[in-house]
């Protein structure tokens, strides 16, 4: 199976994250993107090749063309407000305030910020636009005939909404990726999000749509990041009623609880019956990433990549999360085996 890569996610290589009260080293680094790289290399998984270049098109096909142009002179505003930090929100509009974009550029950040770990640093805009040419031309494989691609995506994508960042994410690669798949010979395209996290970037950006299925298992919203989505009741709205899935599951999650709701997950999608199969694939569910609750080991990464490969679907892997660096690359190309 071909891997799509680029040099240009080092681009993104923030030296602040907010965590626990205090500005730390980013757990999304681009070390996550070497050791996977190295290991698909180890295990001669299929060629590796760089992407094209798509530019924004299909990246306003899913994501607000202001936010976009938000994200690509955030860092140059900052620098020329006389900021000498990352650029960091500091000011949401909360319940009951006005949720209009003000012209400051501290003001835009809380406007267009989901969260506040995610410092934006030189370099980062043009790190997503890489990532998402990744998942594009990964697609674009699938769109000529091919089985599977692993689109080596850094930053990750799924938290990334219409007109939202944060959560590590600044381009929705995996729903511009849908898009691009749905806008060429697929009428009916299935995302599934096995990242520990809800992607409510990308459940957002398809959830009063019908032709899109958003499936997603993850980490219970009332124990873990993102808190405000990714909740059980939440199935989608007017036609896209009924196809929004999520499956949040408890702290201490191991394989045997996790794969019944995969079960469910996947039993959707047969039903769904897709032209596609985008799989937003974090590994962050492994029992010893930093930051997440679940329970998976190595060995049941290729167990479920098995049971995603026995859809028999066109399939794109698209990289999301995983914070256990040294293990990050073993994890994430066992799922990707029974492809190979
Ligand atoms: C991005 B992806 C944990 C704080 C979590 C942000 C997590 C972003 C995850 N105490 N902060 O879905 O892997
Ligand atoms: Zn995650």
């Amino acid at each position: 199976m071909i891997t799509v890569y680029s040099e240009k996610h080092l681009l993104r290589n923030p030296r602040t994250e907010l965590y626990g009260g205090e500005l730390v080293a980013p757990h999304e680094c681009a070390q996550r993107a070497e050791f996977v790289l190295d290991r698909v290399k180890a295990t001669g998984l299929g060629d590796i090749i760089a992407p094209s270049q798509f530019g924004l098109e299909p990246v306003v096909r899913v994501h607000d063309a202001e936010f976009v142009e938000f994200l690509r002179s955030a860092w140059t505003e900052w620098l020329a407000a006389g900021n000498r930090g990352e650029a960091i929100p500091d000011c949401w509009p909360a319940r009951r305030m006005a949720v209009r974009r003000p012209n400051s550029i501290t003001g835009k950040l809380g406007y267009y910020a989901m969260a506040a770990e995610t410092s934006i640093s030189a370099g980062s805009w043009e790190a997503a636009c890489a990532s998402a040419d990744v998942a594009l031309t990964a697609a674009a494989r699938l769109a000529t005939g091919e089985r599977g691609a692993f689109a080596l995506c850094r930053p990750p994508g799924h938290h990334a909404a219409r007109d939202l960042y944060g959560g590590y994410c600044f381009l929705n690669n995996a729903a511009i990726a849908a898009q691009y798949l749905r806008d060429h010979g697929n009428e009916r395209v299935a995302i599934l999000d096995v990242d520990f996290h809800h992607g409510n970037g990308t459940q957002d950006i398809f959830y009063a749509r019908s032709d899109v299925l958003y499936c997603s298992i993850h980490g219970d919203p009332l124990d873990a990041f993102p808190y405000f989505a990714g909740y059980a009741d939440e199935i989608g709205s007017g036609e896209g009623t009924g196809y929004n899935l999520n499956l949040p599951l408890p702290r201490g999650t191991d394989f045997r609880v996790w794969r019944a709701a995969l079960e469910t997950a996947l039993a959707r999608i047969v039903k769904f019956a897709p032209g596609a199969l985008v799989v937003s694939l974090g590994v962050d569910t492994f029992e010893n990433d930093p930051i997440s609750f679940f329970k998976l080991k190595t060995d049941d990464f290729v167990r479920y990549g098995r049971l995603i490969s026995a859809l028999g679907l066109p399939t794109l892997f698209v990289l999301e999360g995983g914070y256990a660096v040294a293990e990050i690359g073993v994890n994430a190309v066992n799922v990707l085996q029974e492809f190979a």
